[in-house]
């Protein structure tokens, strides 16, 4: 009979390699498997570990349900036919991130987790950001990049973790000082069975956490459960809430800085600095550190960056607004914008409704859709011209575009039908973009 393995990575992506990594060193030889034939990560893990037995090209049934524990990166739905088959057999199946809580619980640090459909990456660089200006020993990580394991190699008092809805799914061990649920929009609908089961696995973090961090307005992001709350809101705030008065922010009647101090640009923004403050104030940072990386803190790449100024045009990646909540934020901050708005969309919308993108799309001058998901997009505008390639659609732009426009590339949808990732489908336009410079 075939080896028997007491613990089964189930994704060979930088969560797989990680978890790996983490068991090794705890003594712990496991069986990893990727249904990809040849998973990228495969040689480098096999270098370092060369006595690792990796099943790849699917999943092996019959050693998933001799194992003890099941490990599963994020982007392996937990209903796949293997998996449901272990837990069937009631063989435990958890993620990184509960790995991770595991790990640290006998020191207990302090952790702060943010979730939410759109500026989780911003919130949790911001927070720490905060926290590294207050001089605390931070380790940031999650679903922003460097897997939570990983984290542990670093030294710290402080943890901030950003964290999907997959994440969360199979994380139940946390203990957050305080988390945050940004806001609440379509995303992912081909993993979940609708917007209340996606709502669902991001509010699960409340269940792990000592203090709730909701946004007033989105009424979606209130805990399932009573606890202990503090809310953020771009108005008024009630009590001890975070919120803006007389063009401030403020937390109940205590002025923390000008909001037109702030770098980033957009009302979301300003709701993701809230929310950065909240959770930073729940880990003890003063006000001065708060307000000082608010003003300095320019943005992420891929976000709403601005790219070129050309002749008078300016080309804007937005490639990160994967949904299409991202690139209704994106075309609202640029609602008041004079010049026309060239918006190049489309990839893979993960079985997203596009219609609710169709009043937005009345400030946008021309829609240039790409991808596989791009004639749906396009049947939300009379006129949208298709393009077969990140190429095309900037050759395009750069015909129509007349100085004083805006070329803003906001997909809202997913890259991986044309791209490794999103940052690979940023990179490319921004090189499309720089070669149009040249040939002028
Ligand atoms: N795999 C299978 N079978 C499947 C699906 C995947 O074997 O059916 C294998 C793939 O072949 C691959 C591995 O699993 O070898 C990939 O694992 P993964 O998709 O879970 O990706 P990782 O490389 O581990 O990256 C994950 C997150 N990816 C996803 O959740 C899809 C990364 O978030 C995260 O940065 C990383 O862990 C570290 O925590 C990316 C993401 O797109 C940025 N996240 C989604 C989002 O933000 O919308 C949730
Ligand atoms: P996430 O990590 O949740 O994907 P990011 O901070 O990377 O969030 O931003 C992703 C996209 O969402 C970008 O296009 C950005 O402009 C947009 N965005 C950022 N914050 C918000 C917000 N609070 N509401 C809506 N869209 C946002």
């Amino acid at each position: 009979m075939a080896q028997r393995y007491s613990h089964i990575v189930m994704g060979l992506g930088a969560t797989g390699k990680s978890v790996v990594r983490y068991l090794m060193s705890q003594g712990i030889t496991p069986l990893v498997m990727d249904s990809r034939r040849n998973p990228p990560g495969l040689d480098e893990i096999k270098a370092e570990f060369p006595q690792l037995d990796c099943h790849v090209g699917g999943f092996d049934c019959r050693a998933l349900v001799q194992a003890e524990q099941i490990i599963i990166s994020p982007g392996i739905p937990m209903d796949t036919p293997e998996v449901r088959v272990a837990l069937d057999m009631d063989i435990e199946v958890i993620g990184d991130v509960e790995l991770f809580a595991r790990a640290i619980a006998d020191r207990s640090p302090c952790v702060l987790a943010i979730t939410g459909s759109n500026g989780k990456s911003t919130v949790t660089t911001l927070v720490g950001e905060m926290l590294r200006e207050a001089g605390i020993d931070v380790a940031v990580g999650g679903n922003l990049g460097v897997p939570a394991l990983e984290l542990l190699n670093q030294y710290a008092t402080h943890y901030v973790l950003e964290l999907s809805s997959f994440q969360l799914e199979t994380t139940n061990s946390l203990d957050c000082i305080a988390a945050t649920c940004l806001n609440i929009s379509e995303d992912h609908m081909d993993r979940y069975s609708d917007l209340e089961a996606y709502r669902r696995a991001k509010l699960h973090l409340f269940d792990q956490s000592r203090l709730a961090v909701f946004n007033r307005d989105d009424e979606q992001t209130e805990p399932l459960s009573p606890m202990n709350v503090t809310s953020f809101g771009l108005g008024n705030p009630e009590g001890d809430d975070w919120g803006v008065t007389d063009g401030k922010i403020v937390r109940g009647s205590s002025e923390i800085m000008n909001i037109d101090e702030i770098s980033l640009l957009g009302s979301h923004n300003l709701a993701n600095v809230l929310a950065a403050m909240a959770l930073a104030d729940a880990a003890g940072v003063e006000k001065a550190a708060m307000a000082k990386v608010a003003k300095e803190f320019k943005g992420l790449r891929h976000r709403c960056e601005l790219v070129s100024s050309k002749n008078g045009v300016r080309w804007v990646n937005d490639s990160k607004a994967t949904n299409v909540g991202s690139t209704l934020a994106a075309l609202n901050g640029l609602s008041d914008y004079l010049g026309d708005i060239i918006l190049i969309a489309g990839g893979d919308g993960k079985g997203a409704d596009f219609s609710a993108l169709e009043d937005a799309l009345d400030g946008v001058s021309t829609l240039i859709t790409l991808g596989r998901d791009g004639d749906k997009i396009a049947a939300q505008k009379e006129g949208a011209i298709k393009v077969a390639n990140m190429e095309e659609a900037v050759a395009k732009a750069n015909e129509i575009a007349n100085s004083g426009d805006i070329v803003l590339l906001s997909p809202a949808c997913a890259s991986l039908d044309m791209y490794p990732n999103f940052m690979a489908r940023g990179d490319d336009f921004c090189a499309r973009v720089e070669a149009l410079d040249e040939q002028q």
